[in-house]
């Protein structure tokens, strides 16, 4: 018996710590502020409400892939409608003519339901002349309300390529954008591109099983590649195509890439070799 009551007071001790815990969870806590971590990118306000944009990190909008969230406040009493139904329309002003940008859904995040979560793909940056602005509609208590805000998307601060927009060779006018690594180790770090295909100006739908093939260089030594990479594929889960990138040092890397589709016919990109540096389809990046 003696040699069991140690183990005793320390399952005794461990049920009150455990206890004590899950008390804490239980009892009803002040409201946080969800997006407290967050960058608020722009506060709307019109119809009585406060929409709100974020993004994670310290970043505006830029070229490429944003992931944005969306809240909606009440102005009346400065409460966030929960499970809000929000659908947007960037649309791109231009001298010419006006275009939109790929983008997914605005979906209510699981961790909180006042919470929305999507991403835009802009494939160029504004200027003096033409601009870009997004349209929200949204549902709340029943009743349908929009607005248009008008935004700066800018090129990203380092100058590096994080979106391409070109025309295949089969015709087809695709927008590639690099969603991960957002921070680059040198290690094998995971790469993640989302593809769309332009349908016409206010239409990009995704392009899925597709294969992106990846060959990352540095061209101020030598042109040399890393070993361990592994092309992009169609991950249907994900909605995204996913590979590896294998970074074996620190500084510029053009990550040359070639894009085939389902039959295999490359329809942008060529392969690099001795005699040529690069491919016309490319991400860069340097960390
Ligand atoms: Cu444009």
């Amino acid at each position: 018996m003696k040699t069991i009551k140690p183990f005793i007071v320390i399952f005794i001790v461990a049920l009150v710590l455990s206890s004590c815990t899950s008390d804490g969870d239980d009892s009803p806590k002040i409201e946080e502020n969800p997006m407290a971590e967050f960058n608020l990118l722009s506060n709307i306000e019109a119809n009585g409400h406060s929409l709100e944009l974020y993004s994670k990190g310290k970043k505006g909008f830029t070229t490429g892939y944003n992931e944005i969230f969306v809240r909606i406040k009440d102005n009346a009493d400065a409460s966030y409608f929960t499970d809000p139904e929000i659908s947007w329309l960037p649309v791109m002003h231009m001298t010419s003519m006006n275009h939109s940008c790929p983008k997914s859904d605005l979906s209510i995040t699981e961790e909180n339901n006042t919470v929305s979560k999507g991403y835009l793909v802009f494939q160029m940056a504004g200027n003096t002349d033409e601009f870009w602005d997004i349209t929200f509609t949204y549902i709340v208590d029943g009743q349908e309300y929009s607005l248009t805000e008008t935004i700066d998307v800018v090129a990203p601060s380092d100058g590096k390529q994080k979106v391409s927009s070109f025309m295949g060779s089969d015709d087809v006018m695709y927008v590639l954008a690099m969603v991960e690594p957002s921070d680059p180790q040198v290690a094998v770090n995971d790469i993640q591109a989302i593809l769309f295909k332009m349908e016409n100006m206010m239409s990009f739908p995704a392009v899925e099983n597709y294969t992106i093939a990846l060959d990352p260089r540095m061209p101020s030594m030598g042109n040399h590649s890393s070993p361990n990479n592994v092309d992009l594929t169609f991950d249907a889960a994900a909605k995204s195509y996913n590979g590896k990138l294998s970074l074996t040092m620190t500084g510029y890397w053009k990550l040359n890439l070639r894009l085939l589709n389902g039959n295999g016919e490359v329809l942008k990109g060529e392969e690099v070799t001795d005699e040529n540096e690069a491919s016309s389809l490319y991400f860069e990046l340097e960390f």
